[in-house]
């Protein structure tokens, strides 16, 4: 058994994404049986319902929404690390991908620097204000939990980027947002880089690339990856790197839209060329065996299920693969317990 027993917190904010819809994604997840799935597979579970979300609606002048998508990070930073400590593992559903801020930072307050993140993602969501091209805070997760500085002199990656030819940092832009996210909603300890690997990108902007060649020690698993070396030599090589990286808790966030979009069209972030059904289930079961396995040095402590959008979907098929795909990360087999 991974878990005492399974915490459901849904984050039903979509205001920091690039489109509406994912505010519904906590709902549409519930519908497709979330419960169930795990009931059914003998997970002890229980649905904490929503966290409350702030009433403001001004959009502010840096990072769109900032002041809203900084609040509803604090809260789930605290209800997530609430729940750490009470021996429970959070599963947590988006909303859009910006709530990760709050619930990895949740994870980093209580674990620290043995805390390793799997952002299972088609994009790296690792720009910061000065590099992204949208200035929407879902694309900026990553890269906060790290601790990008943007103000205080130039990073490697900044020097890196102004080597390409065409691509302009923005210094000013959302730089007093940055700085008040990192001061208030992200532990000073951080995540370390060399203890984030991403599964499934294949949408990564010119500033993300050079974020993650300045993270060393990082692991960007990419779809060219999947399809070279198959998903089992690639989980293979994720878990080699786990053991070395000496992290004792890992966090998994999931974002749909890591899955193709023929199966999984309800998000607002699709790309083409992701994940098949299968591909996504074997993903599932080979972490399972791995953090199942005697031995295993670390453990899963909490799970973000996110950008599920039933808005953009068909008869709620994304968030019902995206049950399916839990289930199997908590231990469902096609022959059960073996
Ligand atoms: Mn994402």
């Amino acid at each position: 058994m991974v878990a005492e027993m399974i915490r459901i917190l849904g984050a039903p904010f979509d205001k920091c994404g690039r489109m509406a819809g994912s505010r519904l994604g906590p709902g549409a997840l519930r519908i497709a049986d979330l419960e169930g799935a795990l009931q059914s597979i003998r997970v002890a579970v229980r649905d904490d319902g929503d966290i409350p979300l702030p009433q403001s609606t001004e959009k502010g002048s840096g990072i769109p929404h900032f002041k809203e998508g900084v609040e509803v990070a604090r809260r789930l930073r605290k209800r997530v690390a609430d729940t750490i400590v009470s021996g429970d593992v959070p599963l947590v559903l988006g909303g859009d991908h910006s709530i990760s801020i709050g619930s990895v930072s949740g994870a980093i307050q209580c674990f620290g620097r043995k805390l390793a993140v799997l952002w299972i993602d088609a994009h790296a969501d690792y720009n910061t204000p000065a590099t992204s091209p949208s200035l929407n805070l879902h694309g900026m997760s990553l890269a906060a939990l790290v601790g990008f500085e943007v103000q205080e002199g130039r990073g490697a990656a900044e020097l890196a980027l102004d080597a390409l030819v065409g691509f302009q940092v923005q210094e000013g832009r959302g730089a007093d947002d940055w700085a008040e996210l990192l001061e208030s909603v992200v532990p000073a300890e951080r995540l370390a880089p060399s203890h984030t690997a991403w599964y499934g990108l294949r949408d990564v902007d010119m500033g993300e690339r050079a974020h993650i060649q300045a993270s060393k020690g990082c692991l960007p698993l990419t779809m060219h990856d999947v399809d070279r070396y198959g998903v089992s030599e690639t989980v293979a090589k994720f878990n080699r790197w786990m053991r070395e990286s000496g992290a004792e808790a890992l966090w998994v966030s999931f974002d749909v839209d890591v899955m193709d979009p023929v199966l999984a069209p309800g998000t607002g972030t699709a790309v083409r060329g992701g994940l098949s059904y299968r591909e996504a289930h074997l993903l599932a079961e080979l972490l399972h065996e791995s953090l199942a396995a005697p031995g295993c040095p670390y453990r899963l402590v909490g799970l973000d299920v996110v950008e599920t959008n039933p808005t953009r979907d068909r008869s709620n098929e994304t968030a019902t693969t995206a049950v399916e795909w839990v289930a199997s990360l908590f231990g469902k087999t096609i022959l059960g317990e073996r």
